[in-house]
């Protein structure tokens, strides 16, 4: 036998011998559509948890769409030679428990180095510990409950809750402060009543707005609660009337938010509601109907569609055509799934294996820092975003409207 052809069958051999043993490394064109890869690439897997089923859905596929998008960016331009980045996304149908195993389920996955999620907060609870466990670095879009990062006495004694927790946006110490001086101070509205959802959420960003709001001199006149699984908000609505706040702040998120408003318009409760980012979506408007004109949330950052710094994100979403929107963390989406492809670039450089290089993630975490879509992506020692910019929008003319972008001091 010629020795060119010793060489082809040694090297056959070879690449069965490792398509047998499972290292991880595939051939650039057999990892489904995440795009680009050149040649024999190993595999290391970007995960998504988040809701991509039932009522929080359009929130959720905005963020695997733009996770999706980060990862074909990075393939296409080799941000890491000799690895293929692919997509593992998990619906965790915004249910904790539903959460807690899609991350058991990317944690046994070898190939899987970070996650992008969750959206809610309360779903983050039964996920973080998990993927600590298995050095799986976690980077949240959307949670904006404060014990994710800096444990159950933020307040008083922060302590990191989790060294592989990241977020990208803000949290409801501040979101709940900037809703409150907002509808103080610059809406002129000294009462309120309060409502929320019990959930880790909901309860958390009313006790800041709350904290805040009366420090300024405002009044709860009162403070209710409701369950999420209700759909008929009536009876609470009629304990609120008789007080006769100004606004509604409202903690928690849109499915049940706007048909509130509605039903609260409905009843002749006909003040604006409030809410933070849980409502910020359009598909509040449309559950929340034609009286939903001038009703007020804050959510985290500027306005995506006016950031020069977001322009290239949007048009390119726009090109994938995707099929839902990027919504409220498309944006922070992309930025945290950069972040974590930016710690790969140092973790991945000379790792065997995606598994390997899961503890050298972390680590990388801490020093990343760069210009991101929604401004500079950087992390604190609790793992919170350093940016602190918010916006205040109004529903106007059947959509929201930006009408006060802040950094909170
Ligand atoms: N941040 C709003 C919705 C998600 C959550 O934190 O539960």
């Amino acid at each position: 036998m010629p020795q060119r052809s010793v060489v082809a069958v040694g090297a056959s051999l070879l690449v069965a011998s490792l398509a047998l043993t499972g290292c991880g490394t595939r051939g650039g064109d057999d990892g489904g559509d995440t795009g680009g890869g050149s040649g024999d690439s190993k595999v290391a897997k970007i995960g998504v948890i988040a809701p991509l089923s039932g009522d929080l859905a359009a929130l959720g596929k905005g963020i695997e769409h733009s996770v999706d998008l980060a990862i074909k960016q990075a393939n296409e331009s080799n941000a890491i030679p000799g690895w293929k980045l692919e997509l593992a996304a998990e619906d965790d149908q915004a249910t904790p428990d539903v959460g807690k195993n899609a991350a058991t389920k990317l944690a046994s996955d070898k190939e899987v180095v970070g996650v992008v999620g969750t959206l809610n907060s309360s779903v983050a609870q039964s996920v973080q510990p998990v993927l600590a466990a298995a050095n799986i670095t976690q980077v949240s879009p959307a949670n904006t409950n404060p014990s994710l990062t800096q444990g159950a006495d933020f307040a008083t004694a922060p302590k990191r809750a989790y060294p592989t927790y990241f977020r990208t946006c803000t949290t409801d110490s501040i979101q709940g402060p900037f809703a409150a001086r907002y509808l103080f101070e610059k809406a002129g509205i000294k009462e309120v009543a309060t409502v929320h959802d019990k959930k880790t959420y909901g309860q958390g960003l009313v006790d800041a707005f709350t904290k805040e709001y009366t420090k300024l001199g405002g009044k709860v006149v009162s403070a209710q609660t409701i369950n999420p699984d209700d759909d008929k908000y009536d009876a609470v609505i009629s304990k609120i009337k008789p007080s006769n706040p100004k606004a509604v702040y409202y903690g928690g998120e849109f499915p049940q938010a706007g048909p509130f408003s509605q039903q609260m318009k409905a009843a002749g409760l006909n003040v604006p509601l409030m809410g933070g980012d849980g409502i910020f979506s359009g598909e509040y408007v449309k559950l929340a109907g034609s009286t939903a004109t001038g009703d007020l949330a804050t959510s985290v950052g500027a306005p995506t569609d006016q950031l020069e710094s977001a322009k290239s994100f949007v048009s390119a979403y726009d090109a994938a055509k995707y099929s839902e929107p990027y919504e409220a963390y498309g944006a922070y989406a992309y930025d945290a799934a950069n972040a974590i492809i930016n710690a790969l670039k140092t973790s991945l450089k000379d790792a065997d294996s995606a598994e390997a290089a899961r503890q050298a993630t972390v680590q990388a975490m801490s020093s990343v820092s760069f210009d991101g879509v929604t401004g500079k992506v950087a992390f604190d020692e609790y793992g919170d975003t350093t940016s602190r910019v918010l916006t205040v929008y109004q529903v106007k003319d059947g959509a929201w409207a930006p009408v006060n972008t802040e950094e909170f001091k």
